[in-house]
């Protein structure tokens, strides 16, 4: 038997300044919220508890770019968010505010119970300030050169390259984020937090962590070896937890400082609404303590948080701090500001929450990090998802139903034993890889089950036994619905609302997944087929969004000097389809005699221009190196489409110049021979036409660029 305990979980607080990505949700949403309803179904008490992260920095940023106050954007996105996790099926118990009184009043009860404990010092110290927007300026508000790895990118808080957490006077080069200008450090009173006496309690404490993945405790003994450093808890800013002080007004509490005191004051505030004042201490004095986050927040929840918790002496330290590494798209960390990836909103316009928590689950960044695509999405949604499990289902329920058959538990035989059996040590692996947080290898002991129950199923074959047996069928038809219901259980938590509708239409009613449910793995329970509705749906997209390239084999039909471009040819190029113009800067490679009834590769769906007069309706490729310019050809039919490799890829739409970056198109050696290649989801690929390479005109140089 399980004990049942009590478990708290919490997610790291998205700063409310910004739409939430699927970066985000990779990084501890998904995962936080896996965990949670996986710990209701195995029996456990679960808070489950998180909030917007309201005041610091990027919200103030935000605030400024857009003429409005931090409050306003706060409320925004605080609503936003609200919806993105409902949209999502990510259910806290709880998503609060730190702009909320609760939080505001235990913040700073927290900083003056660290104060009285000797805790909190004050100290001058010299800060950033920029003589000319005449402000001191956030560590945020600091751009330079990392002194630890030299990127140019860093910022006076931290180096996202290295993930340094860095100090302004730290950085080469301090310049304001503001106006750009150089700037200097002046003399001002900060409260210190005196982290550095609890150095040895820390680092004993990490030692003792060995359940936890290494990229949290390893990487966390690593930033305090050269000890742990005391760090003032005050920032000179006007947004913000104010300082319950005497003489320190215009300062407010780093926003880390009291932001982490929002999984409690949250929590305090949860167990008003409950009407159980003392409901979150109950909770907490368990000691199961889980903190769910991206990579670049752990030192906060490893090391800050314990410390401060060590430090106040009234709330227990974490029992898990999990951290995913980041998910990436076309290998660049997803980011809304820097318009890399998708925000949750945008791809929930084309696929439903199940599919996006199922693929998302599948590619979780647990050990490294892992490259988001729609087109892997669609596959494995469609495949593994549908057209596995949801079409397991289906075959099961539309048999029974079509043929009348009512489920009927009788004798097992080999074939129901062994299913059975499998079920049982599938759902055993399953408990123990979910139980260490390992949510990916959970999954593909699922996907390895759900193959198991589709052999059982193909071979037991009821639609023959049925012409001579219907017991035996019934029978059978029950020993697969119970392998379902192991499979439907072991879902759950990754796709809620699917799995949901997959037991209803096994057993015609809810399961109670606020309770208990994998003991009913073992009892003799009647099913009631329900119509087999849409438990899943396909993908249907097209493509990864509007970027995609088609090239096509084009025969150059006519050829001419471009009438007012010295250096540009006009073509009529045969696309197969249809006849395009085409005006290129080949002139001095290619006359038009030369290059007419020529075979080239086109990028058929590049946005039209205007060149000198003459609209150009594609680009041909061609490889550029020292001797000039050397056209991309083949024997192949026009219109024959070109593949990178042999992995086809879709067009659509309209893509521009800076597009075809992405596909870095050079030349390489291969086989000793010089070969026109690209990248596509992080490989280099020949271009091929046919599944033949296609060549390049004369003797060109390898890593010669394309265009
Ligand atoms: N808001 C950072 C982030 O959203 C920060 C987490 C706070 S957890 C107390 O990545
Ligand atoms: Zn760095």
């Amino acid at each position: 038997m399980r004990m049942k305990t009590k478990i708290v979980i919490n997610c790291a607080l998205p700063y409310a300044n910004n739409s939430l990505h699927i970066g985000h949700i990779a990084g501890a949403y998904l995962s936080g919220d896996i965990f949670n309803r996986y710990s209701r179904i195995s029996g456990h008490e679960v808070m489950f508890i998180c909030g917007s992260d309201e005041y610091g920095t990027p919200i103030a940023i935000k605030a400024e770019k857009e003429g409005r106050t931090p409050m306003e954007i706060a409320t925004i996105y605080h609503q936003e968010h609200l919806e993105t996790f409902r949209k999502l099926d990510i259910e806290f118990d709880y998503f609060g505010r730190t702009t909320d009184e609760v939080h505001q009043e235990f913040s700073e009860k927290f900083f003056m119970d660290l104060m009285e404990k000797g805790y909190l010092e004050k100290r001058m110290i010299i800060a950033s300030y920029c003589a000319v927007d005449k402000r001191f300026l956030p560590d945020r508000y600091v751009n330079g050169t990392c002194p630890n790895c030299s990127s140019e990118s860093a910022r006076g808080d931290q180096c996202d390259e290295c993930g340094r957490i860095n100090e302004p006077q730290e950085l080469i080069n301090p310049r304001c984020a503001i106006c750009g200008n150089p700037i200097d450090f002046r003399e001002t009173d900060h409260i210190f937090f005196t982290a550095s006496k609890l150095d040895s309690e820390i680092r004993e404490w990490l030692q003792g962590k060995e359940e936890w993945r290494n990229n949290v405790r390893i990487f966390s003994l690593n930033m305090i070896k050269d000890g742990l450093k005391d760090r003032s808890m005050t920032r000179d800013m006007d947004w913000g937890v104010k300082v319950p002080m005497e003489g320190m007004e215009g300062k407010r509490i780093y926003v880390w400082f009291e932001a982490l005191l929002g999984y409690i004051s949250n929590s305090i505030k949860y167990s008003r609404i409950r009407g159980d004042e003392n409901y979150w201490k109950e909770m907490y004095s368990s000691g199961n303590i889980y903190y769910f986050m991206g990579k670049d927040n752990i030192f906060f929840h490893s090391i800050l948080l314990p410390a401060m918790n060590m430090a106040s002496g009234k709330y227990p330290l974490p029992k898990m701090v999990t951290a995913n590494e980041y998910l990436t798209y076309r290998g660049k960390k997803f980011s809304k500001s820097r318009g890399i990836g998708y925000t949750v909103n945008e791809i929930l316009e084309h696929v439903d929450r199940d599919s996006i928590r199922y693929y998302v689950s599948s590619v979780l960044p647990e050990s490294s990090d892992s490259d988001f695509t729609l087109e892997e999405m669609k596959e494995k949604v469609n495949s593994e998802l549908n057209g596995k499990y949801g079409n397991l289902v289906n075959r099961v329920v539309t048999f029974a139903a079509g043929k009348g058959i009512v489920p009927k538990q009788g004798p097992m035989d080999d074939l129901d034993r062994e299913v059975m059996e499998k079920m049982k040590q599938s759902l055993a692996q399953y408990r123990e890889e979910m139980d260490r947080i390992e949510f990916r290898k959970a999954l593909a002991i699922w996907l390895e089950s759900v193959k198991a129950v589709n052999t059982y199923f193909n071979q037991s074959k009821p639609w023959d036994t049925i012409k001579t047996d219907r017991d035996a069928t019934a029978s059978r038809i029950w020993h697969s619905l119970k392998a379902i219901e192991y499979l439907t259980l072991m879902i759950y938590p990754f796709v809620p609302s699917g799995a949901i509708r997959a037991w209803k239409t096994v057993h015609g009613s809810e399961p109670n997944v606020k309770d208990e449910m994998f003991s009913h793995l073992g009892s003799d329970c009647d099913f009631h087929i329900k119509e087999s509705g849409i438990i899943f749906s396909k993908i249907e997209i097209e493509s990864e969004g509007s970027n995609q390239m088609h090239l096509v084999v084009g025969k150059i039909i006519e050829a001419e000097d471009h009438p007012n471009a010295d250096s540009l040819l006009h073509f009529k190029v045969d696309l197969g389809t249809k006849v395009i113009d085409l005006v290129a800067g080949l002139k001095k490679y290619y006359s038009p005699e030369k290059i007419l009834g020529r075979k080239i590769i086109v990028v058929e769906n590049l946005k039209h221009s205007k060149i000198r007069g003459i609209e150009s309706q594609g680009m041909l490729l061609a490889a550029q190196d020292s001797n000039g310019a050397h056209i991309l050809t083949t024997d192949e039919k026009e219109g024959t489409e070109i593949t990178l490799g042999n992995e086809a890829y879709d067009d659509s739409g309209t893509i521009a110049i800076d597009d075809l970056k992405e596909y870095d198109l050079r030349t390489d050696v291969s086989d000793g021979k010089t070969v026109p290649t690209g990248m596509l989801n992080r490989k280099r690929l020949i271009l091929m036409a046919n599944g033949k390479p296609v060549s390049v005109d004369g003797n060109v140089e390898s890593r010669s660029q394309i265009r």
